[in-house]
């Protein structure tokens, strides 16, 4: 007869069973189409066979608002999410700095959780932290103001009422400024700050990963931290292929689709 300490036992093992994928920063837009090819396949090949797929942030190129979920490029995303999740893999999606504006009818179309940012998970056994990365990079003091002005309600609430179209101009008008005023910033500036980063694991007891994206600079970064080892996964982007974490109880691994 099963008692509750079965339970647990059997909640625990579950947990520490299967694989979990980890991605970001894919940028997926109609201008693009083969990316948004890729990573369809990505969803029916890959994702389909883990327990969880975590999404974080910049999924898209930009959001403009939930209500251009009926967009033919959005369509099949959201389809495939959806499938993917009615068949059983688990799909969280954190904001990043393109698309915070993804929201609730998203999500519930996609079959997806919202996740803010950061998140403490149980991966398998392990503590791990999740984040974009941007709030990271303080050092991009421009960057930091802008985003404390967007991620307000008040802000969100009056940008959603102009037109679609009106948003999504403003929008192409910020995206050519921020590409010129990066053109002007170091390539230190645009990075995380380290002070930043052991804030970040102090304040949540040092778990024994971060991981993150934003930053475009996939690497695997040992750090000793008050006498503990941890570390930062730093994931890759989508532009030129498609690179995701696969995680289970034994460890984290960096794949490349074209290695497959
Ligand atoms: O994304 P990435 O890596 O290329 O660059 C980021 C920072 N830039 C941004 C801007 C986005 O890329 C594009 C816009 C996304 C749309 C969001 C949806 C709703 C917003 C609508 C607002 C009206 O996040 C870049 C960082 C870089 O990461 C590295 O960390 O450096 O930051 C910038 O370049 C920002 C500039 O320093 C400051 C920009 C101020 C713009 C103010 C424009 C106000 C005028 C509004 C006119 C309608
Ligand atoms: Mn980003």
């Amino acid at each position: 007869m099963k008692n509750l300490g079965d339970k647990s036992d059997n909640q625990l093992s579950q947990s520490l069973m299967g694989h979990s994928l980890f991605i970001s920063d894919l940028h997926l837009c109609a201008s693009r189409p083969h990316i948004t090819t890729v990573f369809l396949d990505f969803l029916k090949d890959t994702a389909s066979q883990a327990s969880a797929l975590y999404i974080l942030g910049d999924l898209f190129e930009y959001w403009a608002g939930d209500d251009d979920i009926q967009d033919v490029h959005h369509q099949p995303i959201i389809s495939a999410f959806k499938h993917l999740a009615d068949a059983g893999t688990k799909l969280y999606l954190m904001h990043g700095n393109r698309d915070f504006l993804i929201s609730s009818e998203f999500c519930d179309a996609a079959g997806m959780t919202l996740l803010p940012d950061p998140s403490l998970i149980n991966l398998h056994g392990k503590t791990v932290l999740l984040s974009h990365g941007d709030d990271l990079c303080t050092d991009d003091v421009e960057y930091q103001k802008f985003r404390l002005q967007v991620r307000t309600a008040k802000w969100q609430e009056d940008f959603l009422k102009l037109p679609l179209q009106v948003r999504k101009n403003q929008i192409e008008t910020i995206r050519m400024r921020s590409e010129h005023e990066k053109s002007q910033k170091s390539m230190q500036i645009m990075d995380v700050n380290q002070a930043a980063v052991e804030h970040l694991l102090t304040i949540h007891h040092y778990p024994e990963m971060l991981i993150h994206g934003h930053t475009h600079r996939p690497h695997e970064h040992k750090i000793q931290l008050d006498g503990h080892n941890l570390t930062r996964w730093v994931l890759g982007d989508w532009y030129e292929q498609g690179s995701y974490l696969r995680c289970d109880q034994f460890g984290c691994k960096v794949l490349s689709l074209l290695q497959e």
